[in-house]
């Protein structure tokens, strides 16, 4: 019923995706949405990079008689308030037909709320959080899994592989990094493992010595932390100084290899899980991953990448069978059973992704090795 108001709606506001370019295609953008200036960047500009290899493939592909896709990237600096205006900058142009992001859960959530009032898809490749899709917006995917499954997966590997009873948490305070760590503590306590503390801290903060000197006085072995990369590898760094030798370990925001610039040594041994199984172990992505490296040559693949990849191939299929209706759109990605580098990617009826695989990784000799 939604969704037929929604494809109503689609005709009766009359998309106009259709600017000729010109060279007489029209031309239907593709919005990509994440931080591309900021302390996070890294990984934004990891996204962009895949995307923009996503939209060059299906112009060269030839799948579209009479349309350019253009990918059309926009910087929200991992600032809730400026995803905001960026996604009300995104709802007028009637040339843009799905978007890819936010990365961040606290800029997706909000912004989730403007693209449906256009009924435009959006499909997060990077959003962890659960909330995002329990807003019950029709419009709103999700391609890679949730920090329930994320942190209960953690709380339980450390506890039966490794034998960890005593854990320090810290979070960054985000939808994010809070979500993750409160996920890990629960299953962490239902598991008979004792919290020795759950503290937060501020983005930007650098000095976290007062914090890890209280976190030593109650003799943890681990130390589990809500958030992005830059303050993790600032505290594993400081945690060591201070004489506290145990593993720091993390979510999908730390699994790049900035952590363990930012960290140095001191990440040797820490722990990073991370959405889906190693792209390197996918056959589908191994063609991505070589296009990837030629194209951007040096340039460390970040992890949000093939997802991202996959996020972007899914909307220009939806383009491709259903043309540039928004509402059709939607309704085509909440059917599709979308075949890509990452496996088969189907969407319960929240839009959330039904592959909630999860990994683990360890850091050994300055580099993330799959533990399993
Ligand atoms: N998934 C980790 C980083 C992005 C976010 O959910 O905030």
């Amino acid at each position: 019923m939604y969704r037929a108001l929604l494809i109503a709606l689609g005709i009766l506001t009359g998309f106009t995706g259709c600017a000729k370019s010109p060279a007489g295609m029209k031309v239907v953008k593709i919005a990509l949405v994440c931080p591309l200036t900021g302390d996070v960047a890294a990984m934004g500009q990891g996204m962009k990079r895949a995307a923009e290899i996503a939209v060059e493939e299906g112009n060269a592909a030839g799948r579209f008689q009479d349309i350019k896709l253009e990918l059309a990237a926009f910087d929200d600096r991992a600032d809730p308030k400026e995803a905001v205006n960026v996604a009300n900058q995104i709802i007028s142009d009637r040339q843009i037909a799905g978007v890819v992001g936010h990365l961040n859960s606290g800029c997706s959530i909000p912004a989730s709320q403007i693209y449906s009032k256009r009924g435009l898809l959006m499909i997060t490749s990077a959003s962890t959080n659960p909330k995002l899709t329990l807003q019950g917006l029709k419009n709103v995917f999700r391609i890679c899994t949730t920090d329930d499954v994320q942190g209960s997966f953690a709380a339980n590997y450390f506890i039966d592989k490794l034998k960890i009873t005593r854990a320090a948490v810290i979070h960054d305070k985000t939808s994010y990094g809070q979500g993750l760590a409160e996920e890990f503590k629960k299953q962490f306590e239902i598991r008979q493992g004792k919290i020795t503390g759950f503290d937060g801290i501020n983005i930007g903060d650098k000095d976290f010595r007062a914090l890890l000197t209280s976190i030593k006085n109650k003799k943890p072995s681990l130390i589990y932390y809500g958030g992005m990369y830059t303050e993790c590898g600032l505290i594993s760094k400081q945690a060591k100084e201070l004489g506290l030798p145990v593993p720091v370990v993390s979510g999908d925001g730390v699994f790049t290899p900035e952590f363990i610039k930012i960290g140095g040594n001191a990440t040797e041994g820490d722990y990073a899980s991370m959405i889906g199984i190693p792209p390197e172990k996918l056959p589908k992505a191994k063609a991505f991953i070589e296009r990837y490296k030629a194209k951007y040559p040096g340039v460390d693949m970040q992890p949000y990448d093939t997802y991202t990849y996959e996020a972007t191939s899914l909307i220009m299929e939806a383009i491709e069978k259903t043309g540039k209706d928004p509402a059709q759109i939607v309704d085509y990605v909440s059917r599709a059973k979308f075949s890509g580098i990452l496996g088969e990617t189907t969407f319960d009826a929240k839009g959330d992704t039904l592959n909630k695989t999860i990994s683990i990784y360890r850091v050994k000799n300055g580099k993330f090795i799959y533990c399993e």
